[in-house]
């Protein structure tokens, strides 16, 4: 795959040199056993840089959010969310079939909760009703096109939301990305929620890991339920050692996939039949109706001359392509090139 630009996600990135070094020299313990030291560095790093008391090292960010919404939440109640969220779409509803809890949708264009139509979905318990535990918000949003929550909107949530006793996650994957966007550091941005799940295999290039922050009482429970989803990992100081390096390198070089997504989408702007949504990190979503060819159909094509782009709704128009260090500015040129001799 090596010789294929791969713009299908960021997920795609591979350990750099210095990650592999890391692993490869990393000290192990058994961490079931809490005796991994260097899992136990990156979960008090973790905390540490999110100003949490807490965060549990877990190997993907479904397993983070899957334990994040059952430490908020009972059987029997909802959790409000943006109606493209990733735990409702990618995880398999993993929200009923761990939690037991119900999603209660918002329709947004930008992927971003406001307070006021929040207020509206807020269901208390009563005769008939599941009541609302949880909201969860996306930051940033993938599907709306890495999307960025500005802070005042996260604040005004997060007061409402804990005034009336219910609890807020951030499903943080990119959560890197929305702090270069912001720029803001990423304690600042999670200083209200009440979790945070961020994944180290994303935009920082770790080759697995995602981390949970939040309380010690919070984090103490997600240990067990990581457990019993089989996620114990014994010597994962290996894949801990590139999680250390991801967070300590990795977040001051993500403006440079930001600015090759914003390259991205003004050059595919400029061809016709593209209509295409101005990126505010690393995410480009872009509608290929207008050439009269479905998305599945262009993918396939572009695979056939080197670029991976994968459409994101079958059998629709629209298309995804994500920016990352494993593909410079270079790669994002020729792939506009290939885009034009796909489509003329
Ligand atoms: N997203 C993947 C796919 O599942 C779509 C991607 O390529 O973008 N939250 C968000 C916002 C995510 O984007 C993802 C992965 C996850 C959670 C889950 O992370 P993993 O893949 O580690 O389980």
């Amino acid at each position: 795959m090596n010789d294929l630009i791969d713009l299908r996600s960021d997920t795609v990135t591979r350990p750099t040199p210095a990650m592999r070094r890391a692993m490869a020299e990393a000290e192990v313990g058994d961490d079931v056993y809490g005796e991994d030291p260097t899992v136990n560095c990156l979960e008090r790093r973790a905390a540490e840089i999110f100003g949490k008391e807490a965060a549990l090292f877990v190997p993907t960010g479904t397993m983070g959010n899957t334990i994040a919404i059952k430490i908020h939440t009972h059987h029997g109640q909802e959790v409000i969310c943006d109606a493209r969220a990733h735990i409702l779409d990618w995880e398999l509803s993993m929200t009923a079939w761990f939690s037991g809890c119900l999603v209660r949708t918002i329709e947004s264009p930008d992927g971003i909760l406001r307070w006021d139509r929040i207020r509206r979905c807020l269901r208390p318990a009563g005769p008939n009703n599941a009541p609302t535990a949880l909201i969860e918000i996306e930051n940033t949003h993938n599907m709306a096109g890495g999307t960025v929550y500005p802070i005042e909107i996260i604040r005004e949530i997060c007061a409402e939301t804990h005034h009336l006793g219910l609890k807020v996650h951030m499903d943080g994957a990119r959560v890197f990305n929305a702090s270069v966007a912001c720029g803001l550091p990423v304690h600042e941005i999670a200083r209200d929620v009440d979790s945070v799940m961020f994944c180290l295999s994303k935009g920082l290039g770790a080759p697995a890991g995602s981390m949970v922050v939040g309380t010690k009482e919070a984090i103490a429970l997600g240990r067990s339920y990581r457990k019993r989803l089989g996620g114990g990992m014994r010597q994962a100081g290996v894949l801990a050692a590139a999680g250390l390096i991801a967070l300590q390198e990795m977040p001051a070089r993500l403006h440079e996939d930001h600015t090759n997504a914003r390259f991205l989408a003004d050059s595919l702007a400029s061809i016709s039949g593209l209509n295409v949504t101005p990126p505010q990190t690393n995410i480009v979503i872009f509608d290929v109706g207008g050439t009269g060819h479905a998305a599945p159909d262009i993918s396939r094509r572009l695979k056939e001359r080197g670029v991976l782009i994968n459409p994101v709704n079958t059998p629709g128009t629209t298309m995804r392509a994500v920016t990352h260090y494993d593909a410079p500015r270079a790669a994002c040129e020729h792939a506009v090139e290939v885009i034009l001799s796909v489509l003329h």
